[in-house]
């Protein structure tokens, strides 16, 4: 995982803990919370590895290099017959799957009969192993059709024996996979030990390379049995598990990009919503009616901008400076005062914005400031209501998180950004 991504779901713990610590009785509020334990449960889902390859390539080999030579269940180690899960858990333990879905133990102490998966459809390995809990492996049986595994497969890993690689048949099976299983796929030689000399083993990494460009994102060739084998170097590299967990930690790092770039959109959209919804029906009753002639005043200029009456820039500087004039009325100071609201908006009103001409994507724009600054107005509307100063207090703290998390002041920037670029777009 990388830093940014860790760092990310670690911001968003920390600002549902701090809304859930709020006590606050809010619908608005009790979906974005529950939203951002989603997410945040979907971030930290570990990457599932799909082990795949042709018979005895060496994929449980594999599946054992990746989580620590040897700490595989001896049972489940030769001949994988049905696919083989493998997770974290803080207790050891291995549970068959029966062909009725039922989950039934299969490593307790009264259980003394050597292990025949053949009566389940598939195995479940849970080790206490730190690796585990950032990735599920599954080692699949060669009797089945890698298609069938690779639906919800984060990586894959295509195991194939390195004195006899990439053969034809193997070709086939991986060309009939779908697409994206490239995207994030390894190519691990196993039987590094069966090539001569180091010149055969770069020979062969480079062959391996330029044979299969743009359908694997690495090639690492292992020794998958340098644990047992007397004779493999004494170089602790020589196994090629540290070389095959970078590979994998590189793909991991780039789907947890991904994953957090979407999850922040996701959070933005959600921070949104909950904050035009948020404590609605707290607006103080001095307050309803300037809402209610700020609503009319926004409704005119976008009937205005639509008519064609005033320009992108004209109704947006309106806008603005309208919203500064209520948000004055209702919160003396607050335009120029140092509150979370206040910055927010003093930003967007003090960036240097260029305007673009009349485009319907600017018109847009402008609808989205007007419904924002109505927010925005909404929450200056709400919060002196409360005379108890600790609910006021926590209800100004749930504002600010869910203000932090809609990125307004990214979006007043991007707002910037684009009148910027579409205006030098225009004059190119
Ligand atoms: N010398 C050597 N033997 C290996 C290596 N990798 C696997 N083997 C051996 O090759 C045999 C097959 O390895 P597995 O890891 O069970 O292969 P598999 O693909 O899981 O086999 P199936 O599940 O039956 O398809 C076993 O006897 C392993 O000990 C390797 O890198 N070098
Ligand atoms: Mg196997």
């Amino acid at each position: 995982m990388s830093r940014e991504s860790v760092e990310f779901a670690e911001r968003l713990k920390a600002a549902r803990e701090r809304l859930v610590a709020t006590n606050i009785n809010d619908a608005a509020l009790a979906v974005c919370i529950s939203g951002l334990g989603r997410l945040e449960e979907a971030l930290r889902k570990p990457l599932r590895v799909v082990i795949l390859g042709e018979n005895n390539s060496g994929k449980t080999s594999v599946a054992d290099l990746l989580i620590g030579q040897g700490l595989l269940p001896t049972s489940v180690v030769s001949n994988t017959h049905v696919p083989v899960m493998i997770a974290h858990a803080e207790q050891a333990a291995v549970y068959g799957i029966n062909y009725e879905g039922t989950r039934i133990r299969i490593d307790g102490d009264d259980d003394d009969d050597a292990l025949t998966d053949l009566s389940y459809r598939a195995l479940q390995v849970f080790l206490p192993i730190a690796w585990l809990r950032g990735f599920q492996v599954l080692d699949t049986p060669p009797s089945v059709s890698p298609a069938m595994f690779v639906d919800d497969a984060d990586i894959v890993i295509w195991c194939t024996v390195s004195t006899r690689a990439w053969t034809e048949s193997e070709r086939a099976v991986w060309a009939a996979l779908p697409a994206r299983c490239s995207r994030n796929a390894l190519l691990v030689a196993t039987h590094k030990d069966g090539l001569d000399t180091e010149d055969d083993i770069s020979f062969v990494t480079q062959r391996l390379k330029s044979l299969t460009a743009g359908q694997f994102r690495d090639v690492v060739l292992v020794d998958g049995e340098s644990a047992s084998d007397q004779d493999a170097p004494s170089d602790p590299g020589w196994s090629g598990a540290d070389d095959l967990r970078a590979a994998v930690s590189r793909l991991a790092s780039d789907i947890m990009d991904r994953r957090s770039q979407k999850a922040e959109k996701i959070v933005r959209r959600l921070a949104r919503l909950t904050f035009h919804q948020f404590a609605v029906d707290e607006v103080r009753p001095e307050a309803v009616e300037l809402l209610l002639r700020w609503e009319a005043h926004t409704r005119r200029l976008l009937e205005l901008l639509q008519q064609e009456q005033t320009t992108v820039p004209e109704a947006i500087e309106a806008l603005l400076a309208a919203y500064a004039v209520y948000a004055e009325k209702l919160r003396p100071g607050v335009v120029r005062g140092d509150d979370t609201i206040s910055a927010t908006a003093s930003r967007a009103l003090a960036a240097p914005v260029r305007w673009p001409r009349q485009t319907t994507a600017a018109a847009r724009l402008v609808q989205t400031l007007a419904s924002d600054l109505t927010g925005l107005l909404r929450m200056l509307s709400g919060h002196s209501s409360f005379t108890d100063p600790t609910v006021r207090a926590e209800y100004q703290a749930a504002r600010a998180i869910v203000l932090t998390l809609a990125d307004l002041d990214g979006a007043f920037d991007a707002l910037g950004r684009m009148m910027g670029s579409s205006l030098v777009s225009e004059q190119v």
